[in-house]
This record gives C-alpha cells, sequence and structure tokens, in this order.
C-alpha cells in the first residue's frame, strides 16, 4: 500500500487560526467548554504515523487506485461553520434532534462546531466538485464509553455522475449512484480490512435517499462505521449540478481505526504517550495494537433526583470537564419514580481509568467530590 502512495489533487483552504475568544464566549447560545476547545486545532487526521492519519492515507490510496486522479481531498476545512452549511444546506428540518444544543456545540446561535463532515457537501459542489473527500475533526455532545467521544473524525466522501456516465450504465441515475456506492465501500472495507464479516442496514438520514448503514463484526458485536445514500436531488439541484445524481457516505475514522489496529478505546487516539504513538509508521496497516499496561478502572456512583433539564449528554459534559479523559464511561445503573411524590430518581456508575498510570485514591475522590458538587451546583440537582 505505502508504495502506491500517490500526491493526488488537495486543495489548501488558509483556515483562519483558532482563537479561543471566537469560540468561547458568554454569548447565551454559546455551550462550548474548554476541554472542547483544547481538542480543536490539534488535527490528528493530518499526522501521517498517527492511526487516523494511516487511515485517510489509506482511503485516498484505495480511491486513487479506483479512479486515478479522480478525487479531489480537502482535510483542513475550518470546524466552525454556519448553522446554514451544517443543518439547511443538507436539508436537516427544524426541529430534529441533532440541531438541539444538548447534541451540538454552539458558537452563537448560528453558528455551530460542524458535528459531520456532510457541513462541507454543499459548499465544495458549488465549487464544481464532482468527486471528492473531505475529512476533519466533528464535534457532538454525546455519551461516554469505550466506542463514543465529543470530539472525533469523519470523512465524507461525494461523488456527481454525468449525464454521459448515466447513460452508458443503462440504468437510472439513483440506480447507477446506488450500486456504484455500495461497490465502492465494499472495496474499501476490503481494501482497509481484507476479508472482514459486514452488513448493509437501512437508515435515514435528510440528505441522502434511499440511505444505508454500514456495520462491521467487531469484538462480537456489530459496530456502525458509515452513513451512506443516493444524494438528495434538491441538494444537486441548489448547488450547481441540476438534474444530476451522485452518491454521499460519511465515515467514522476513529471507528474503522479501532477495527484495523484493534484499538480497545477511543480515548487512545488523544493521548500523548509513546508507547501507543511509536506502534504506528505511515503506510503500515498491518500494525496491531499491542496494550502497554491495564490500569484497574475506579468505579464512583452517584445519586439525584432528576430535574426537567437533566439530560444525559449534560452529565456526560460536565463529568469530562471536571475529569477530562480519566473519564472511561458513564453508565446509567438505577433509576426510579417515587409513586407518590412523582420524583425520579437516577443512579450513574462512572468509571475512572488512565491509559498511562494507576491513578491514587484521593486523586479520585477529589475529581468525584468535585463533580459532585457540580451536579449540584450547575446542573441544580438534588444530590441523594
Ligand atoms: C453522519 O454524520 C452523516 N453525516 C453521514 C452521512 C454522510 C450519511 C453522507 C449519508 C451521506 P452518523 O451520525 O451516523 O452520520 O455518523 C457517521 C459515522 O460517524 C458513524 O457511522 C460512526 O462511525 C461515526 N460516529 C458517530 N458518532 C460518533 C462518536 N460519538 N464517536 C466516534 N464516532 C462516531
Ligand atoms: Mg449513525
Amino acid at each position: 500500500v505505502a508504495s502506491q502512495r500517490v500526491q493526488s489533487t488537495s486543495v489548501a483552504s488558509a483556515a483562519p487560526v483558532l482563537v479561543r475568544e471566537d469560540i468561547i464566549s458568554d454569548h447565551p447560545a454559546n455551550n462550548v467548554t474548554d476541554n472542547i476547545f483544547q481538542r480543536m486545532g490539534v488535527n490528528l487526521h493530518r499526522r501521517p504515523d498517527h492511526p487516523l492519519g494511516i487511515i485517510k492515507s489509506a482511503i485516498y490510496d484505495y480511491f486513487q487506485q479506483e479512479h486515478p486522479g479522480r478525487f479531489t481531498h480537502f482535510d483542513d476545512l475550518y470546524p466552525v461553520v454556519s448553522v446554514k452549511a451544517n443543518f439547511d444546506e443538507v436539508l436537516v428540518p427544524e426541529g430534529h434532534v441533532s440541531r438541539n444544543p444538548n447534541d451540538t456545540y454552539y458558537v452563537d446561535a448560528d453558528t455551530v462546531l460542524r458535528c459531520h463532515t456532510s457541513a462541507h457537501q454543499a459548499e465544495i459542489l458549488r465549487r464544481g466538485e464532482t468527486a471528492f473527500l473531505v475529512t476533519g475533526d466533528v464535534y457532538r455532545r454525546d455519551t461516554i464509553d469505550a466506542t463514543h467521544y465529543p470530539v472525533f473524525h469523519q470523512m465524507e466522501g461525494v461523488r456527481v455522475f454525468s449525464p454521459d456516465e448515466v447513460a452508458a450504465a443503462g440504468v437510472s441515475g439513483s440506480q447507477l449512484a446506488e450500486d456504484d456506492l455500495k461497490h465502492t465501500l465494499e472495496g474499501l472495507a476490503r481494501h482497509l480490512f481484507g476479508d472482514v464479516e459486514m452488513r448493509w442496514v437501512d437508515a435515514y438520514f435528510p440528505f441522502t435517499d434511499p440511505s444505508f448503514e454500514l456495520e462491521i463484526f467487531f469484538k462480537g458485536e456489530w459496530l456502525e462505521v458509515l452513513g451512506c445514500g443516493v444524494v438528495q436531488q434538491q441538494i444537486l439541484d441548489a448547488n450547481g449540478h441540476r438534474g444530476n445524481q451522485g452518491w454521499a457516505f460519511g465515515l467514522g475514522l476513529e471507528r474503522l481505526a479501532m477495527v484495523l489496529f484493534d484499538i480497545p478505546d477511543i480515548r487512545l487516539f488523544w493521548t500523548d504517550d509513546q508507547r501507543f504513538l511509536k506502534q504506528f509508521k505511515a503506510g503500515n496497516l498491518q500494525a496491531r495494537f499491542k496494550p502497554f499496561s491495564k490500569f484497574p478502572p475506579c468505579y464512583k456512583d452517584v445519586s439525584f433526583w432528576t430535574n426537567e433539564q437533566f439530560t444525559e449528554n449534560n452529565l456526560c459534559e460536565l463529568v469530562r470537564s471536571v475529569a477530562g479523559d480519566l473519564a472511561e464511561e458513564v453508565k446509567l445503573i438505577d433509576d426510579f419514580t417515587n409513586k407518590k411524590t412523582g420524583k425520579t430518581s437516577n443512579c450513574f456508575r462512572i468509571a475512572y481509568r488512565s491509559m498511562e498510570r494507576s491513578l491514587t485514591d484521593e486523586e479520585v475522590n477529589n475529581i468525584q467530590s468535585t463533580v459532585r458538587r457540580r451536579l449540584a451546583d450547575d446542573l441544580k440537582l438534588e444530590l441523594r
């Protein structure tokens, strides 16, 4: 694979420098935390020896091999985008859950941290591109576990077929797009993994129809690695490709890297620990992660009466703000409603673990008491 690495068309975007004051403000809609800001501009996907950089290059190689010189690459587009680009232009309806500040980081009422690379589809189509790959960091308020992290990386792929290509295929444009999409992504999965168990699942996205998800069998479970589909005609029509058909996909680079390199926990992508980083080298898809240590987790339970504003994402955000990457998992273990008072009690179990060292009791107790205090002060929860 390494020997085929080719420099294909790349476009520099001259992304503005990330300034804290531009991203964290006292605007009432602003819900970006410092913990998140610190991840911005790190660009793990642009480090050639990082597992995410290796996966990105391997995908570039596959497209280069299948369609030499055809796909334009973008990997440094600014992650702060308009609500219009992130949602409106890809037809995400008003009131769709993903627009909710419980799920998305808002800089102000009209500006978000992109929650998917689909935020760039329309603008790049308007440049007249018909085949492109966009890689970038994306941001979502989410729960905490081994495969979910509030910052992760996606690669978007889009291909638009010309009327000539459709005519030559002898099927409808939509059928050509669907067939080519599945063929392309199955080929990609084989390029990365060799023989792997995979399955297509019907899905829904506002910007594609029909829509699918690809799942790969990983550690005894089906893991969703990408979403895709036939691009809504309205998007192509509105952005300079009237009447043409095409496909789009958005894949999770961490998910693919976890499967390929046997990386058990999504937090490892962010570690500075050389025992992790030195296991990976540009172009080497054969590396398999060798755990260098397994420090014991420390579990702490917290119980409280919930209130109207309470959401699990808010809890997870708070835990991450206090504990950073020491928070491995936050899990609801008890949920009951008192019949007489109508009040609901939740108990969450928080697993703290470092990838790099053992945690002291004192350290974990301090973190937990800060978490408890902030649950009471910031989320106005009545602790039990
Ligand atoms: C999307 O983001 C769509 N924009 C994908 C798409 C593009 C569909 C173009 C159709 C056409 P979804 O939310 O399912 O879809 O995320 C896509 C992938 O990102 C998932 O399959 C998964 O691999 C990855 N992903 C999603 N959430 C997380 C998370 N919290 N942590 C790590 N990876 C995640
Ligand atoms: Mg999904």
